[in-house]
C-alpha cells in the first residue's frame, strides 16, 4: 500500500498583458445609426489556481528587467482554487517583461511568484466578399463571453490588421463590424491557438458560422466530425417587413416569433456540395452531411449541420494544434432577386499524445 501525499496544486498566476495599437475603434455604420466609439486601454489579465478558497488581497507589480513600472492591488475571492481579473492600467507597457506577485490573506503572505508575460503576433487581413468593407475589430475571447481577459484588436480601413497579443489559446475569435445584419454577419472562428504568431485572412460574407466545432468519435474512424448553426442574412432579411434594410425591434420580434415554426426560417438548406472544408491548408472530402434541428428553448429552433470528413490517421500529430477552416454558399432570394450568402469560419483542434 503507498500512501501518498495528500498535496494541493501550489498556487500560481497566469499574467496575460495586452498593449492595443491604436487608443480607439470606431464604428461607422453605413445605415441610419450614430457611429461608435469605444476606447481601447491596455488590460491586464490575472489567472490565479491552486489558491485557498476564501477572500483575499493580490498585489500585483508590472516590472521590466525586474525593476516596476507600474504596481497594483485588489481584492479576490478564490472559488474552487481559481480567481480571474483584470485590473484597470493607467497606461500602456509594452517594455514589460513579467509580472510579480503576492497574495496575503489578513496581511499574511500566502503565496508569491512571479509570471513572465510572453506576445505572440496576430496579423493579417479581414476581406468583405460584397467588395464593400465596413468598419471592423477583432474580439478575442480567451474563456467565456463576458469573463475578464477578453480584447479587441483593431483592424484598419484596408482591412489590415497587426497586433501583439498575449500568447494564449482563445476559446473564441469574433470577427464582427459595422455591417452586421445590414450587409454582411460575422465571422467566427472556434478555439484558436495564439500560443505562437499567426497570420491569418477572414473572409465575411451574408452567412455567420456560429459555434464550430470538431471532434472525433472515440475509439471510432479516422472521420473528423464538424458541428455548426448557420445563419443567413438574406433570410434574416425576409423579415425586413418595411423594406429599410435593418430589422426594427417589431421586425425582429416577428422573425424570432417565425423560428417556432421551422429550423430553417433563418438558417440556409445546406448539401455536401454547397461546402468546403481544409485540413491544415488542404481540402477534405465531405462524405456525409446531416441537418439536424437545434432546438433552442421556449419552442424555437435553428439548424444545425454536421459533417463527416475521412482523415489520413497521419495526419492526426499529436500535440500540435491542427487548424480547420470552413466555407458554405447558400443560393438565396430576396424579393425575386437571387443572392448567393458565403460564409466562412474555422477551428482548432489538437490530439493530446
Ligand atoms: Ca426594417
Amino acid at each position: 500500500m503507498i500512501l501518498a501525499p495528500f498535496a494541493a496544486a501550489s498556487p500560481a498566476v497566469e499574467a496575460y498583458l495586452y498593449n492595443p495599437t491604436a487608443d480607439q475603434i470606431t464604428i461607422n455604420y453605413p445605415y441610419h445609426r450614430p457611429a461608435e466609439v469605444s476606447a481601447l486601454k491596455a488590460s491586464l489579465n490575472l489567472l490565479g489556481s491552486g489558491f485557498i478558497d476564501g477572500e483575499g488581497q493580490l498585489t500585483y507589480s508590472i516590472e521590466e528587467k525586474g525593476k516596476r513600472l507600474f504596481s497594483g492591488s485588489m481584492a479576490v475571492k478564490i472559488k474552487d482554487g481559481h480567481f480571474n481579473v483584470q485590473p484597470e492600467l493607467p497606461s500602456k507597457f509594452p517594455q514589460s517583461d513579467a509580472v510579480a506577485w503576492h497574495y496575503a490573506v489578513n496581511g499574511v503572505d500566502q503565496a508569491h511568484g512571479s509570471s513572465a508575460l510572453k506576445w505572440s503576433r496576430f496579423h493579417g487581413k479581414v476581406v468583405y466578399k460584397s467588395g464593400t468593407a465596413r468598419s471592423t475589430y477583432i474580439a478575442l475571447i480567451p474563456l467565456r463571453w463576458g469573463d475578464p481577459g477578453s480584447l479587441d484588436i483593431p483592424v484598419a480601413e484596408d482591412g489590415s490588421f497587426d497586433a501583439l497579443v498575449p500568447a494564449r489559446v482563445y476559446a473564441v475569435v469574433n470577427v464582427n463590424g459595422a455591417g452586421y445584419l445590414f450587409d454582411a454577419m460575422e465571422r467566427w472562428a472556434g478555439i484558436y491557438d495564439l500560443t505562437q504568431d499567426r497570420e491569418d485572412h477572414f473572409d465575411i460574407g451574408r452567412m455567420e458560422i456560429y459555434g464550430l466545432r470538431a471532434f472525433d468519435m472515440v475509439g471510432g474512424a479516422e472521420t473528423l466530425y464538424l458541428l455548426f448553426r448557420p445563419t443567413s442574412l438574406t433570410r434574416v432579411m425576409h423579415f425586413d417587413a418595411d423594406g429599410d434594410g435593418v430589422l426594427s425591434d417589431t421586425e425582429r420580434k416577428a422573425m424570432v416569433e417565425a423560428s417556432k415554426n421551422s429550423a430553417t426560417v433563418l438558417g440556409p438548406e445546406l448539401k455536401a456540395e454547397n461546402v468546403k472544408v481544409w485540413f491544415d491548408g488542404a481540402p477534405l472530402t465531405v462524405a456525409q452531411m446531416n441537418q439536424i434541428s437545434e432546438y433552442d428553448g421556449n419552442g424555437y429552433w435553428q439548424v444545425n449541420y454536421l459533417l463527416q470528413c475521412p482523415l489520413d490517421s497521419s495526419l492526426k500529430v499529436p500535440n500540435l494544434w491542427h487548424h480547420i477552416k470552413i466555407e458554405a454558399e447558400s443560393q438565396e432570394t430576396l424579393r425575386g432577386k437571387s443572392i448567393t450568402d458565403f460564409g466562412q469560419s474555422s477551428v482548432d483542434i489538437l490530439w493530446q499524445r
